[in-house]
């Protein structure tokens, strides 16, 4: 009979766990999905047992440091008997149930990677979320979503507790500190008294597994959602040929908790490949620490934006000894060529580049052994089959610029996001004929390489963070000097393109001092929205340039701002 597992075939006569190779023909389409899927269950819990049978080298799963001499090394075992406590966590004290969904808003700790797993095993919806979000956007998230539950940290009391009795369905407040809070389950002490046994659920491979918000040009975020296999079996692949893992690595994927690189690099891609997650919980990104923590742990594998190799490139990198590093990554936004060669003369190494999305995943990547032509993202990776096409969405052929697609079969790729929730309008905007459109624009060459051209709407990708114009203008028009706004990217050397903002500004205004006004205003968006869409920018003018409606064309001051006629 079969076992009481979730994802089995019948091989032999005998019920057998799926494999990594029957991940992997299921992203080459080469079988079908599993009915049930669950990442803690059919991943973790393998690897765990790897580990016991000596199938699996003796390195931690999870290794966190903070430079503060705290350390936490858990093996496959270890994060398999704490997230089942954390999951009974969720289920009776918090009193969650399959399906509810979890607003997670952690900084890089520990109890990031216990709670999402325990998400998984009791089929909770997690949400993660950067701590760089302030009230209105935590409001907003907590609002939209419906979140039964925040899993937080201190940090995030205050802008919590300022907005809480706005959102009807919140029910649960979960703290993690060391300190108590009245009106707050305490983790920690929760955790400790949990029981130890707790038996997975068994989710569809298509239930929902976890929702990102995600920025696009007009209006407030989108919630993207995934399933249990776009995420837990959808990188499979990445991790073994993009990113290159084994299971005796070590990756350092420097990317915030809240975004899906994260989820990417610090969780679905290297522990499928029974990888070690590195993690080092910086306050602030800080080059020379980040230098020093290559020299000192043994981190094969390194994965981070473009923007933080821009700055290391600034060091005198062969002052330092990385001690195992093999293999860098990058994403999030285009790495400049002069990076990439600068990078290879000081340490030596390739930086290789993938491109993707919040929606789909990994897009195209340059692969491990593929060769790398400096500029460009690489190829379309499985199983997805990448084209240009042009506004009616028809293929383009190599060489023309048009709008980076996906093409669609008769079944929406398992790898998708399912949907963005409550919104079927935007979700069917994606679709192009018989595409998925990305909103970015490229070229593909007639080697098959793609290249980076721009967004095709008026999202700022700055930092690898993806910024709405809509946002940030939403932010300044609070303050009472905005008559108007248009907010644009303007290039950067360091950053790729920052947030410019073009104000209008009211009358008892227009006299004040624009040094000292352009600073009022950035504290304010700020303090108004996570920070790291404050306008780097700001320019003072008398009008914006609009349409006969009276639109505002964005699209004007853009092409001023980077040159173009
Ligand atoms: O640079 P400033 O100091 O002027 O401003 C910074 C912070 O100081 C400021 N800030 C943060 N918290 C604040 C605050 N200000 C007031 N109050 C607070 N509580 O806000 C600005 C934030 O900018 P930042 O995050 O770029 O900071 P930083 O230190 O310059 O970090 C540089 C990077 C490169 C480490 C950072 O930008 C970064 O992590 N970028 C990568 C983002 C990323 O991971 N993107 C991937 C998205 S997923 C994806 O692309 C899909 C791919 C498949």
């Amino acid at each position: 009979t079969k076992p009481s597992g979730r994802c089995f075939h019948r091989d032999h006569q005998l019920w057998v766990p799926l494999t990594l190779d029957d991940f992997e023909a299921i992203n080459r389409c080469e079988r079908s999905l599993p009915k049930n899927f669950n990442f803690a269950g059919d991943v973790l819990d393998q690897w765990s047992r790897k580990e016991k049978t000596g199938e699996r080298p003796a390195s931690p799963a999870l290794w966190w440091v903070n430079g503060k001499e705290d350390e936490v090394k858990w093996s496959f075992g270890e994060l398999g008997s704490l997230s089942r406590k954390a999951a009974n966590v969720l289920t009776k004290p918090c009193g969650l149930e399959r399906g509810d969904r979890v607003a997670v808003i952690l900084p890089r700790i520990p109890e990031w990677w216990l709670i999402i797993v325990a998400c998984m095993r009791t089929g909770l919806v997690f949400m993660p979320g950067t701590t760089q979000l302030t009230a209105k956007d935590i409001l907003y998230r907590l609002r939209a979503s419906k979140a039964k539950c925040i899993v937080t940290s201190e940090e995030v009391i205050p802008a919590v507790e300022s907005i809480v009795s706005e959102c009807p369905d919140l029910k649960t407040k979960l703290l993690v500190s060391p300190h108590n809070r009245s009106g707050w389950h305490s983790f920690q002490e929760l955790l400790q008294t949990a029981p130890a046994e707790h038996s997975c659920v068994e989710t569809g491979s298509q239930e929902p597994m976890a929702i990102y918000f995600t920025s696009g040009t007009t209006g407030s975020p989108k919630m993207a959602q995934h399933s249990q296999s776009s995420l837990g079996i959808g990188y499979t692949l990445c991790g073994r040929y993009w990113l290159d893992l084994k299971s005796s690595d070590v990756i350092w994927n420097m990317s915030d908790t809240g975004w899906i690189k994260a989820a990417i690099g610090s969780v679905f891609s290297t522990w499928l490949q029974g990888a070690c997650v590195f993690a080092h919980q910086m306050a602030h990104f800080d080059a020379d620490t980040f230098l020093d923590t290559l020299t000192t742990y043994p981190i094969t594998t390194l994965c981070s934006a473009p923007t933080v190799y821009r700055m290391l490139v600034q060091k005198d990198l062969k002052r330092y000894k990385f001690k195992k590093l093999r293999h860098c990554l990058t994403g999030g936004e285009p790495l400049n060529p002069e990076v990439l060669e600068q990078w290879k003369v000081q340490t030596g190494l390739e930086l290789y580049e993938g491109y993707g999305q919040t929606e789909v995943g990994i897009i195209c990547a340059n692969q491990k052994g593929q060769e790398i032509k400096p500029g460009s993202m690489g190829k379309g990776v499985l199983p997805y089959d990448v084209q240009i096409i042009d506004e009616n969405g028809n293929i383009l052929p190599p060489g023309k610029e048009g709008e980076i697609a996906l093409r669609l079969t008769s079944t929406r790729p398992f790898c998708f996001f399912s949907e963005y929730v409550d919104n079927p309008e935007k979700t069917a905007a994606t679709v192009r004929g018989n595409f998925y459109v990305t909103g970015d624009r490229g070229v593909m060459d007639s080697d098959g390489y793609f290249w980076f051209v721009g967004r095709a709407d008026d999202v700022i990708i700055s930092s690898g963070y993806r910024i709405g114009p809509f946002e940030v203008e939403s932010a300044l028009i609070e303050h009472p000097a905005v008559v108007e706004s248009a907010v644009v990217s303007s290039p950067d050397p360091i950053r790729g393109e920052v947030v410019k903002a073009f104000v209008v500004l009211s009358a008892p205004f227009k006299s004040a001092n624009p040094e000292k006004l352009t600073l009022e205003l950035q504290d304010h968006v700020k303090k108004s929205t996570a920070p790291y869409k404050y306008p780097r920018k700001v320019e003072f003018v008398q009008e914006l340039p609009k349409t006969i409606t009276g639109k505002i064309k964005r699209n004007v001051l853009r092409d001023h701002e980077w040159g173009r006629t």
